[in-house]
């Protein structure tokens, strides 16, 4: 990629409360359309109208970029959120995430993770050992960003979703999130559910278990969603983690394997 790479980030607030937010990296010729699908996306949210939008647009030094693959995605059907709870649970025990830490890290996304009890604008960064959180701002949490499809991958993972049913913005861009964080120094895994009610599904990545989509991690309705990184402590860098998770570029330039559907039985 010879081109000039630009950081195009929105976020939109409503009754004073974050509300939606996006990032892209993008040569300057698709900035513009870019930014107006942002805009539209922030003022047709499924929790409401946004009241407060802000796009920025930033240039990226070309040396800073670096490329990676995208993790191999597990299609996992449950029969209902508790069990798609439970079941999200054994996958960051297999990550070597601590018991504690995940019932701590379930319970904060079940309640609002925000102190106000919303969903917070970024992610919990939770010890995966004491489940003790780390963020700096539990209102802001962290966010990843400066994130991307190389534009052929994208095209190739929207034919190869579409063929297994799962061809959407949310699986296409929490893919391209958890790409990044389970790179991360000092990262272990990640644990997301969506903030839109009529969105119930969720994952747990980690670099060695992949992405597991899980189609039903809360109940129809529920507003409250977020994400949870959960970290190795001992003798890691906080800053340099943060740093790394919103400033370094990174470019995923090739698909996983979309494995089959997989059922789970009730027990
Ligand atoms: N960095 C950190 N945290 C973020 C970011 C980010 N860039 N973007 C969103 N969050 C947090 C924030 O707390 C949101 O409230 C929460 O995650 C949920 O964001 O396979 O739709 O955009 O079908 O609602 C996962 C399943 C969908 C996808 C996730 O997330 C699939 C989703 P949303
Ligand atoms: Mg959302």
């Amino acid at each position: 990629m010879t081109e000039i790479l630009n950081s195009l980030r929105m976020r939109a607030k409503r009754s004073g409360a974050h509300l939606s937010g996006a990032e892209r990296l993008l040569n300057v010729d698709e900035l513009e359309s870019a930014a107006v699908a942002m805009i539209n996306r922030a003022l047709d949210h499924p929790r409401g109208c946004a009241e407060w939008i802000s796009l920025k647009i930033e240039e990226i030094p070309c040396e800073q970029l670096q490329f990676s693959p995208l993790p191999d995605l597990f299609d996992n059907r449950v029969a209902s959120w508790k069990q798609g709870r439970d079941l999200a649970s054994s996958f960051l025990l297999d990550a070597g995430v601590a018991e504690v830490a995940c019932r701590q890290a379930i319970s904060f996304l079940n309640n609002g993770a925000a102190p106000n009890g919303q969903s917070m604008r970024g992610a919990m960064l939770i010890d995966a050992e004491t489940g003790q959180r780390l963020e700096p701002d539990q209102e802001r949490g962290v966010r990843a960003s400066r994130m991307d499809l190389l534009p052929e991958t994208r095209l190739h993972l929207s034919r190869e979703l579409g063929k297994a049913g799962l061809n959407n913005a949310h699986v296409i861009e929490a893919l391209t999130l958890a790409a990044k964080v389970i790179q991360a120094p000092g990262v272990v895994a990640e644990l997301c559910w969506s903030d839109d009610p009529d969105y119930l599904a969720g994952y747990v990545a980690s670099e060695l278990g992949g992405y597991q989509r899980i189609n039903l991690m809360k109940p129809a309705g529920e507003q409250r969603g977020g994400r949870a990184f959960f970290i190795q402590n001992q003798r890691l860098q906080l800053d340099a983690l943060i740093h790394w998770l919103e400033y370094q570029p990174l470019m995923m330039n090739r698909l996983g394997h979309i494995h089959k559907p997989r059922s789970w039985q009730v027990d």
